[in-house]
């Protein structure tokens, strides 16, 4: 009895691991700026396997070959009948291998390197300790804005990714859709995203940038065009004023205890310390994809970030129970 049902957690666990494995999974990639180094990848790992069994087979057969018994004291010293010819095909083979897998490591780099078309969406996205600032560039200055943790793209359009740090080394990882890009202080490195299959694909810092390294996650969103472009729209407006008693008193807590380090546009809150809070609502999650974004988690983070992400550069803000939920009632109206 207890067999079975240690056998049957087993195959629970099992079953689940593909599901749990999925986010980060990177053996699937969903965009021509990832595809070419994942068939690189199986590709090499096919090769090495061949090669390694062919191996295998040779030292096996030499091992166990019959041969005749001779006695060494009376073996004559002669030049050996040959066998050369082994070395000369067996280097020349190898030779070719390696070379054919470094000409397609090339190409594949080469493929990756460069967006098939020129970008028309750019996107600044900076590093902190630990959560990413977003900002989305446009030629028209008006059409700015600025977002966190969460990058929408459109589906099937290439896109072009700066990214820089404003403290430490990150490194910028959405595996489904681009290999890692250093996150430099004092550098900006480009890379591109392009996902072909709508979505949202998870991202992971993927260089140890210290305490909260493993709670700085980011996600892509591959929006249809029409809700992209809903999406960035509704993005570049101001937040909407607040409209209950309680709401236009949470705004108050606002400008008197977060205003330092986080901007709601459209209000007097311009600090640059935390994320751009003018859209809070129309992200699916909160501190760099800890928490679902709900009023219960929101509440929770705002009234104890440090007990949530210990180390987040947000402190605990002692607050009264009134004030929290007024705050909390106002966030909530940041759609
Ligand atoms: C000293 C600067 C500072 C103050 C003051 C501050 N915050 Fe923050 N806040 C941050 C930082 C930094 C983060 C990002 C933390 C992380 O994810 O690691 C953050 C994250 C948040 C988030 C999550 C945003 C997201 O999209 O992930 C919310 C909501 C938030 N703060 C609300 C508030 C409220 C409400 C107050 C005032 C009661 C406040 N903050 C005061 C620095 C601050
Ligand atoms: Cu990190």
């Amino acid at each position: 009895m207890k067999r079975r049902s240690a056998a049957a957690a087993l195959g629970s666990l099992l079953a689940a691991a593909p599901a749990l494995a999925q986010p980060m999974a990177y053996l699937q990639t969903y965009g021509p700026a990832a595809h070419p180094a994942t068939v690189l990848g199986w590709g090499l790992g096919a090769i090495s396997l061949f090669v390694m069994a062919i191996i295998a087979i040779l030292v096996l057969a030499a091992t166990f070959r019959p041969r005749p018994r001779v006695d060494l004291r009376q073996l004559a010293v002669t030049r050996d009948a040959g066998g050369t010819a082994w070395i000369y095909v067996g280097v020349g083979l190898t030779l070719a291998t390696l070379i054919g897998c470094m000409v397609w490591t090339m190409v594949a780099l080469a493929a990756v390197a460069h967006p098939p078309a020129a970008p028309k969406i750019s996107i600044e996205v900076q590093g902190n300790q630990w959560w990413w600032g977003l900002r989305y560039r446009d030629d028209d200055p008006a059409r700015m804005f600025t977002t966190a943790n969460e990058i929408h793209i459109p589906v099937g359009e290439p896109v072009r990714v700066e990214v820089s740090s404003s403290d430490v080394i990150h490194s910028f990882w959405v595996p489904q859709l681009a290999g890692k890009t250093d996150v430099i202080p004092g550098q900006t490195n480009i890379t591109w995203l392009q996902a072909d299959k709508p979505g949202t694909y998870r991202g992971q810092c993927g260089e140890f940038c210290g305490a909260q390294h493993a709670g700085m996650a980011i996600h892509v969103i591959a929006d249809s065009p029409g809700q992209f472009a809903e999406w960035r729209n509704s993005q570049i407006k101001p937040a909407a004023p607040p409209s209950t008693a309680m709401q236009r008193a949470g705004l108050g807590v606002f400008l008197a205890r977060c205003a330092a380090c986080h901007t709601i546009r459209g209000t007097n809150a311009g600090g640059l310390i935390g994320p751009d809070l003018t859209h809070l609502m129309s992200r699916r999650t909160i501190a760099a994809g800890l928490l679902p974004n709900n009023p219960g988690n929101l509440s929770g983070w705002v009234a104890n970030a440090q007990a949530l992400k210990p180390g987040a550069r947000m402190p605990t803000i002692p607050l009264s129970g009134a004030e929290l939920s007024a705050v909390v009632a106002y966030l909530t109206t940041l759609h």
